[in-house]
């Protein structure tokens, strides 16, 4: 690693000369004619993916094909909050299996993911809410995961700008707190995943978007893209939203619809919230970012569509729920809104795995939570796609699942959106 020194006068020099010499921290090669695997989609679970081909099964000839730039849809989207307190073991095993890659990714990258264990604080509002916070948390600690429940004064104790009073709409009647969860820098984890890949031999191609499927004889041959035919028998789907047109191209219908999901950031101010807080009831959570900014969200928008924009109706409402839990927070100035694509399945729960085309496999159904899932499901699903069969983690999450009835139920662990 460069020395600190190093990196002073390297920065100075590039800062200076226009960026004439800046390193590039992966390579930007042409699409080869065929590889061994191709991966659709460069954010964050496309890239872990790529990583963990190259690092755990040695398969390095493997490429990612982006439409865009790396992390420009979801990955960049989203409020980056981290947590493991799933209702059911599978996605319980599944989520606490990434939680703990999140514990050495910055070491495992050599790359600051800025994972910042900061505690994520579940809010309810009733008795009834009360008791399935209650009943996920004695799940939780079952399934060895950290979860207390904190009553009315235990919320206000460890989070004093939350509003107390009992008068308000939605009055605060306790919480559930899981003290390892957080938020991580979502850029960083996309590009810590692309330098690892890229180093161990993997091409990562930009701007390259994949218009049509290679079907034969019920095999996948390859892909067609912006930048010419590729060749290849493995192809993994991790598009996010897109990922029902992608698989349509080779005939294959996802059980999933795609919604614009909003976020928006505040302007700049010193440490006020020190955790993370979500309510389900009032479709709202915020954090406050390294830089200052508290960063808000929403419900998805309720209608499906391809807009990373989102309706102002459902912003107004978020805002008004945020400024009635925190009115400490009522005078700030909002900088920024956005929206992201979310691939939300009908039992809210990823689905990853084969699906009836033999060599096309899919990552997707993410929905609105799969920024905290990113390292493992990068880590399961290289698996599956190197070895053809499902990982004990993500052997629940198959496709068929639709028809058998063995549903993953996650609406209410899923958080603010669904
Ligand atoms: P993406 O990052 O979207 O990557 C898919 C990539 O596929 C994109 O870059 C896209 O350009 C590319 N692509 C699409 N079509 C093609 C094509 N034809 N050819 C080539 N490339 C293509 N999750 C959490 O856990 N915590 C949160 O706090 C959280 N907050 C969120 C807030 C918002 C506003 C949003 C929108 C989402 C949030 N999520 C959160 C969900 C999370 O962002 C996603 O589940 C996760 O980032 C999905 O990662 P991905 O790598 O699968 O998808
Ligand atoms: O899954 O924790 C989550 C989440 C928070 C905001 C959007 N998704």
């Amino acid at each position: 690693m460069a020395s600190s020194r190093y990196s002073f006068f390297a920065l100075a020099r590039n800062a200076l000369t226009g960026h004439r010499d800046w390193q590039r921290v992966w390579r930007s090669p042409d699409p080869q004619p065929s590889y061994d695997a191709v991966i659709v989609g460069g954010g964050g679970h496309g890239l872990a993916t790529a990583y963990y081909l190259a690092k755990e099964h040695g398969l390095t000839n493997v490429a990612v094909l982006e439409k865009g730039w790396l992390g420009g849809g979801n990955t960049g989207r989203n409020t980056t909050i981290v947590r493991s307190n799933y209702l059911f073991d599978d996605s319980a095993h599944l989520y606490e299996h990434a939680l703990k890659l999140w514990e050495g990714l910055s070491r495992e990258l050599n790359y600051n993911v800025m994972f910042s264990q900061r505690g994520v604080l579940n809010l309810c509002h009733d008795i009834h809410e009360a008791r399935d916070l209650q009943r996920r948390c004695h799940a939780n600690r079952l399934n060895g995961i950290d979860s207390e429940w904190l009553d009315r004064d235990g919320v206000l104790g460890f989070c004093p700008v939350i509003n107390g009073d009992p008068g308000i709409r939605y009055p605060v009647y306790g919480g559930t707190l899981q003290r390892r969860g957080g938020t991580a820098r979502h850029d960083a984890v996309a590009w810590g995943y692309a330098r690892g890949a890229d180093a161990r031999g993997v091409d990562i191609i930009q701007n390259c978007e994949v218009t049509g499927m290679i079907v034969e004889k019920g095999r996948i041959k390859g892909v067609e893209t912006t930048r010419g035919t590729i060749r290849t028998g493995k192809v993994g789907v991790v598009a996010a939203g897109h990922s029902s047109v992608i698989a349509a191209m080779a005939g294959v219908r996802l059980p999933l619809e795609s919604h614009p999901l909003q976020a928006l950031v505040s302007e700049p101010v010193k440490p006020a919230i020190d955790c993370v807080v979500m309510s389900n009831a009032v479709h709202a959570y915020i954090s406050q970012s390294d830089k200052g900014e508290l960063v808000i969200g929403a419900g998805a928008d309720p209608y499906v569509s391809y807009s990373q924009r989102g309706g102002f109706s459902v912003i107004e409402e978020t805002l008004a729920s945020i400024v009635e839990l925190f009115p400490i927070f009522s005078r700030m100035r909002m900088l920024r809104q956005w929206g992201g694509i979310v691939d939300i399945a009908p039992d809210a729960s990823a689905i990853i795995g084969k699906t009836p085309v033999e060599g096309l496999f899919v990552n997707c159904g993410w929905g609105t939570g799969g920024f905290k899932a990113t390292p493992g499901s990068g880590h399961v699903f290289a698996h599956t796609i190197a070895t053809g069969e499902p990982h004990a983690l993500n052997a629940g999450f198959t496709l068929e699942r639709f028809a058998s009835g063995r549903l993953v139920a996650e609406h209410g662990a899923a958080a603010v959106a669904h």
